[in-house]
């Protein structure tokens, strides 16, 4: 190592003076790294996100083995790392769980209550940096850069807070990575998980890659892996040895990508979806339309799409706008600000409607289109004092548990009779 180590303690966020046991709490959870202040890239990954959710509303399962899963398809979705010691894992049949692990309590998911407790997580997460980029449920990249002059913290500082408040707060843990890039973060975030905290420096990065499968190099899947493993390529070590050029030519484009993740550089950027303008969705018909319930059902539809890039990317939008074009080309477009950001497909259809129904007497029109805008990465109150009025409540359970079927089954389990013909 180089330069000055860093100490932090992990439970009280001070920064220690010994690296063994905090001077302040005695906590030997610290980290320690001698870059520590100069790393701005994170990941962050929950541990058994589900099931941890499950462990936290009701603290008799803390200390068992918990199961999230079943239904239907019959398998693991997630479980706890005390199932995972008995060799539970996702996507495993539950007859095959029940058999390695009987005492373990089976949950079935719920997914509603998995999204609340997610939006609350990336609340936070969104109030340390602008930067973020929704991979799952349960999964970002946060980009520190510039972030030291609104918090006075360096990111590790705001890191070690963030895992403590959502402990305290949600009663769920998260493993954190912290390095350069963000194929290095994710590595590191998945290194001692759960209730992790690596660091990968500039200093190490080449003896913490060199032994891992190229299938831990982003973007390659099956096919690569197979068509790479062809010319005894197993490691990145093994990558790394390979010419540039060959690389190129071997594998196009991506032949660079390889070359310069071999040596851990990733150059790709974090995309926080909240610095997306608008989510829009259009249809052209092949007949102008006047009939206002067939434009309504085509509206639906429309309104389905948007929502559902909304609630992918974990935003709800303030505005929406329906366009129109009539039979003479022109454009008219009308918009609408929620008093409530949403990200609801029923929102969303109603609202339109009722722009539409103001612009029905243009009609006929040759092409209909939604857009939303102005997001948010959350819906503005906090999980506590989150209080709908008893129609919206029933509007949103709704359509979540139509979400959670289709998730499971497929889109076209379950349609509104207003889709249909
Ligand atoms: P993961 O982050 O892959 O898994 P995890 O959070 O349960 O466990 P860990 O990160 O500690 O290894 O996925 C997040 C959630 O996504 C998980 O709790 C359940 C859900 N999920 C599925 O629905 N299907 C799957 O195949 C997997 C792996 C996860
Ligand atoms: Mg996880």
């Amino acid at each position: 190592m180089t330069g000055e180590e860093i100490f932090i303690c992990r439970d009280c966020t001070t920064y220690s003076r010994d690296k063994i046991k905090c001077h302040k709490c005695n906590s030997p959870r610290i980290l320690k790294h001698d870059e520590l202040l100069s790393l701005n890239i994170a990941h962050i990954d929950c541990d058994a996100f589900y099931a941890s959710v499950e462990k936290s509303l009701n603290p008799k399962l803390i200390n068992k083995p918990v199961i999230v899963g079943g239904g239907k398809r019959g398998v693991v979705t997630t479980c706890c790392y005390i199932a995972r010691i008995k060799g539970v894992k996702s996507a495993m049949p539950i007859f095959k769980a029940k058999r390695l692990c009987p005492e373990a309590i089976i949950i079935h998911p719920k997914m509603s209550l998995y999204k609340r407790i997610s939006n609350i997580v990336f609340s936070k997460f969104n109030q340390l940096t602008p930067l973020v980029e929704t991979i799952a449920f349960d999964e970002a990249y946060l980009d520190f850069s510039g972030t030291y002059q609104l918090h006075k913290k360096a990111p590790a500082e705001l890191l070690v807070g963030l895992a403590l408040e959502i402990e305290k707060q949600l009663g769920i843990t998260i493993s954190i990575g912290l390095s350069e890039n963000k194929f290095l973060a994710k590595l590191a975030s998945s290194f001692e998980k759960p209730r992790g905290f690596t660091v990968i420096g500039k200093s190490e990065k080449l003896e913490f890659i060199k032994d891992l499968h190229i299938k831990n190099i982003p973007g390659v899947g099956p096919s690569l892996k197979k068509k790479i493993e062809k010319n005894s390529i197993t490691t990145i070590d093994d990558l790394r040895k390979l010419d540039k050029n060959i690389l190129i030519k071997s594998f196009g484009n991506f032949g660079k990508t390889l070359w310069n993740m071999s040596r851990g550089i990733d150059e790709r950027n974090i995309n926080p979806a909240s610095s997306r303008k608008s989510i829009s969705k259009e249809t052209t018909f092949e007949y102008n339309i006047s009939d206002f319930n067939k434009l309504k059902k085509i509206l639906w539809l429309l309104a389905e799409e948007v929502s559902e890039i909304l609630k992918e990317n974990n935003i709800y939008s303030k505005s929406i706008t329906l366009k129109l074009k009539r039979n003479n080309f022109k454009i008219v477009t009308c918009s609408f600000t929620f008093l409530e950001p949403t990200c609801l497909a029923e929102n969303i259809y109603q609202t339109a409607v009722l722009l539409l129904k103001n612009k029905i007497e243009m009609a006929p029109f040759r092409l209909i289109g939604l857009s939303t805008s102005k997001f948010l990465a959350e819906k503005q109150q906090s999980f506590t004092n989150f209080k709908l009025d008893s129609k919206s409540q029933k509007i949103e359970k709704t359509e979540y548990a139509v979400d959670k079927i289709r998730l499971k089954f497929g889109k076209e389990i379950i349609k509104k009779g207003r889709s249909l013909n």
